[in-house]
């Protein structure tokens, strides 16, 4: 499987990531990004006419789009990182995988903002951000209480991996993620997964204060 990737694209981490936690090998073609604008060239355009990575090429398979990208290789290769087949498992991953891209567009907006200087209103961005962080941080608080920690179902799902990358470089962007207690116990989960790999930005475990749940010992 060859991963048309940019080392600093969230979105091609993602896949990485994926292919990481299952063992996977992927192939990888560096794009240039920023500043090369590689992605709107002609031959990645042939690719994929949106303009944009990451790109998976599977022999005769050619798939764009992160989220599909994830469901792709995990239905190869690895069945349990799917919802299972009840319906609000299934309704729930779809909904968090539409989720992640609401973070790309308000989250990864900011960053790109803030860190390569694209244009772009970077208060609304960053607004948009939040309220997206907020809605995450409640529905991880509502799993908590039913003693989960992953997005859906009972163990870790390509639901997570689509969501962590925009998430865990919030602060790429200016947008703290301080005040989301759940969010952090979630993204510490998912740094403890065998077989996690970092990106520039995001380190394994690299919040070693304590868990807030955890009791003055
Ligand atoms: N919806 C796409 C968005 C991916 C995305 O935003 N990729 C960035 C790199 S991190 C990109 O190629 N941006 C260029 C553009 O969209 O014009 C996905 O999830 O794959």
């Amino acid at each position: 499987m060859i991963l048309y990737d940019y080392i600093l694209s969230p979105s091609c981490y993602k896949v990485r990531l994926l292919a990481s936690l299952l063992g996977v090998k992927l192939e990888l073609r560096a794009v240039d990004f920023h500043p090369g604008r590689e992605h709107k060239g002609d031959e990645l355009l042939a690719l994929n006419p949106a303009g944009s990575i990451p790109i998976l090429v599977d022999g005769e398979d050619v798939l764009t789009e992160s989220a599909a990208i994830l469901s792709y290789i995990a239905a190869k290769h690895g069945q349990n990182w799917l919802a299972t087949s009840d319906a609000g498992e299934v309704g729930a991953q779809q909904q968090w995988l539409s989720f992640s891209h609401r973070l790309t567009s308000a989250l990864g907006g900011a960053r790109l903002v803030e860190m390569l200087h694209f244009p772009g209103d970077l208060a609304a961005l960053q607004e948009a951000g939040i309220a997206a962080l907020r809605e995450l941080e409640a529905a991880l608080f509502a799993r908590r209480l039913t003693g989960q920690t992953f997005l859906v179902g009972d163990r870790i799902t390509i639901a997570d991996i689509a969501c962590f990358p925009y998430v865990a470089l919030a602060p790429d962007g200016s947008v703290s993620l301080d005040p989301y207690a759940s969010i952090r116990i979630w993204m510490r989960a998912i740094r403890a997964q065998p077989r996690f790999i970092e990106m520039p930005g995001i380190h394994r475990l690299h919040e070693l204060a304590p868990d807030p749940l955890a009791g003055d010992a």
